[in-house]
Formats: structure tokens, C-alpha cells, sequence
């Protein structure tokens, strides 16, 4: 083994790799129930839209089936679900969403 100059053994140690977080995407699916005036409020309200970014993300969901309401860090975004998720479920209605990794 390798030493330094008092004669001890040296032990090299190569850094672990580490990986930047990655980023996930949060994702709105389309229902035939939920009302889109709701999504529209709930889009400028948990993802910081305008009414009218709002207004066209909610049109995107409806005409495509989903679309991405925001991207973030992998805690965030399960928050931003969570927060979707409980609101739409207090008001009664279907609207579902999800996070997944950015690609
Ligand atoms: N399709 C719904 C309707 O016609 C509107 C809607 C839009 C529902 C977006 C969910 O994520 C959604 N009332």
C-alpha cells in the first residue's frame, strides 16, 4: 500500500458520484365531471398561473386528455399533488394529477 512520509499506510478514497436531483413534472388528466371553471381556479391557485395561462392549460387537458401544470423538485410537486388532489376531493369532484421525472 501507498505511505506518507511518517510511514503510514495511505488510504485513497474516490468521492462517491453524486447526480443532480432531477426535476419532475406535474401532470393534469382530463374527467368528464370536473367542472372547468374548478380547474381553471385550481391551476392559478397551486401553480401560480394567470387566469388566462390558467384558461389555456385547462383547454390543453380537456382537448389532449393532459397536460403539464408545472415543473419542480421532486418534493414539490408531490406537494402540489397532494394540495390537487384534496382540494378536488373536498369539492367533490374526479380531478386527478400526478408527478413524474422529467425526461
Ligand atoms: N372535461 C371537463 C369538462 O368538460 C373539464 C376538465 C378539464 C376536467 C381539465 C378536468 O383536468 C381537467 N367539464
Amino acid at each position: 500500500p501507498d505511505r506518507d512520509e511518517g510511514g503510514s499506510v495511505v488510504l485513497e478514497r474516490v468521492p462517491l458520484k453524486t447526480k443532480p436531483p432531477g426535476m419532475y413534472q406535474v401532470v393534469m388528466l382530463n374527467d368528464d365531471y370536473t367542472p372547468m371553471e374548478f380547474v381553471v381556479v385550481v391551476i392559478q391557485e397551486f401553480f401560480g398561473k394567470d387566469l388566462e395561462a390558467a384558461t389555456a392549460i385547462m383547454l390543453k387537458i380537456h382537448l389532449d386528455g393532459k397536460a403539464v401544470c408545472g415543473v419542480y423538485s421532486k418534493d414539490v410537486a408531490a406537494t402540489k399533488v397532494d394540495q390537487v388532489l384534496e382540494a378536488a376531493h373536498k369539492a367533490g369532484h374526479p380531478l386527478k394529477c400526478l408527478s413524474e421525472p422529467v425526461d
